[in-house]
């Protein structure tokens, strides 16, 4: 089920860097001309392109405080008891997070230092399809709230016209997401970018979507700041002789599920593994209910490899650069070291991708196509904005002055020079 690769090819397979295609042209036109009227003309072509693209328009854009509170009747307990357990790990790992403003250096002639200020507004996307997911709303809010941000504006499509799912709104008053507008597409994105009489503005937009959506967010880029923009999601399983055959199947299925683009990885040390484990892939996708998008992810965008020695593993898992990489050999946490490019890494036969993706704490917005390599996942972090500053007193700049003109000079720029000149004392 989960073809088999020998080191090279496995290596020549995943390993080569392509950006995702979120560069489909016909995609970027559509999106780049509903931004731009939405810019030039407001609710006008906002109320026009949501009829236009989902066929109906809502009677009122924003989710009334009725909306919010007739949403938690429709949401059984059980789930939001779930729902509130897990907002509650997700805050308490988010909260360790924070950091205060820091003085760098200070005597009372030189004082310098960063001030952390949280983002003013942010806009979060929220698919309404099939992939509507109330994880990902506590997943994208909790750490802008935790940072400060003040207004947290969350945008998902209605479902037939006029009100989103129940859910979503229940996980976003969890979260303690300001407004919530039913609103989605390249309609939603242009709308929190550039504002419209309905919609506020907002300074940066996160959040994962289709296709348009990515379009549309890296078009706003620039304008407003963006988390990132998401190719199909992936884990990569390092396991030995130890593991259980049919977690790791289980877990890349779990992986797999999500989209036949998805890619699932298995490396492994153990000789007999690869067999077990494809034999566990045939019985459980036989009853699984998204088995066919389960078996186009494992067959066409995914793979196994066997390799020699544990280092190997981690060398190759390394390259892949993985959104997730779990560790399903004897004392995991005895190869944190070798960890070098992961999104969010899983130790142990007992500790499943879906425990973080939904429940644990860390966050599940993660870096995807190898883009480990260079960046994170979402955090606190992310909404926070990092000023320097700096206070020279009178006798602190008669001292460097000298070292700031010279520079100055040699980059033929006077004005810089006499901006100094001008507070020299002799
Ligand atoms: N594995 C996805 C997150 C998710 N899983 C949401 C289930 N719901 C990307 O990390
Ligand atoms: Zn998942």
């Amino acid at each position: 089920m989960i073809p088999e690769y020998q080191l090279d090819a496995f290596s020549n397979t995943f390993l080569s860097k392509k950006k995702a295609e979120t560069q489909n042209m016909a995609v970027l036109q559509t999106a780049r001309e509903v931004i731009v009227d939405i810019r030039k003309n407001g609710d006008q072509a906002l109320h026009h392109y949501i009829e236009k693209f989902d066929g109906v328009l809502p009677n009122q854009l924003v989710v009334s405080a009725d909306e919010r509170k007739e949403a938690w009747d429709q949401v059984d307990d059980k789930t939001i008891e779930s729902l509130k357990q897990a907002a509650n790990n997700i805050r308490k790992f988010h909260q360790k997070q924070l950091q205060s403003s820091r003085f760098m250096h200070m005597d009372e002639n030189i004082v310098s230092g960063q001030l952390f200020r949280p983002i003013e507004k942010v806009g979060i996307y929220v698919p309404g399809g099939t992939a509507c997911y109330p994880s990902s709303v506590l997943m994208n809010a909790i750490p802008a709230i935790l940072a400060g941000v003040e207004e947290v504006i969350m945008v998902t499509p209605a479902r037939n016209g006029e009100s989103i799912a129940p859910i979503l709104s229940v996980a976003a008053d969890i979260a303690g997401v300001t407004t919530i507008f039913k609103i989605g597409g390249i309609q939603a994105i242009a709308a929190l970018a550039y504002g419209t009489e309905t919609v506020p503005s907002v300074d940066k937009i996160v959040g994962p979507g289709n296709a348009y959506v990515a379009a549309a967010k890296s078009l706003v880029f620039g304008d407003v700041g963006i988390d990132m923009i998401a190719g199909p999601s992936e884990v990569a399983i390092i396991a030995d002789d130890t593991a259980e055959p049919s977690f790791v199947a289980a877990d890349l299925i779990a992986q797999s599920e999500h989209d036949e683009n998805a890619r699932s990885f298995l490396i492994t040390t153990s000789a007999s593994l690869i067999g077990k484990v494809n034999a566990e892939l045939e019985k459980q996708c036989a009853v699984l209910p998204r088995q066919s998008i389960a078996e186009a992810s494992l067959k066409n965008k995914s793979g196994s490899v066997q390799v020699t020695t544990i280092e190997e593993a981690f060398r190759l898992a390394n390259q892949l650069a993985p959104e997730h990489l779990e560790i399903q050999v004897e004392n995991p946490l005895s190869f944190l070291g070798y960890i070098k490019n992961a999104g969010s890494v899983f130790l142990g036969n007992y500790t499943p991708e879906a425990l973080g993706d939904y429940y644990a704490g860390p966050n599940h917005v993660l870096p995807t196509s190898g883009t480990a390599r260079f960046s994170s996942g979402l955090s606190v972090d992310d909404f926070i904005k990092k000023t320097t500053f700096l206070y020279y007193s009178d006798k602190a700049l008669q001292d460097a002055a000298q070292h700031v003109i010279t520079i100055a000079e040699e980059e033929q720029l006077v004005g810089h020079a006499r901006a100094v000149e001008k507070r020299l004392k002799n």
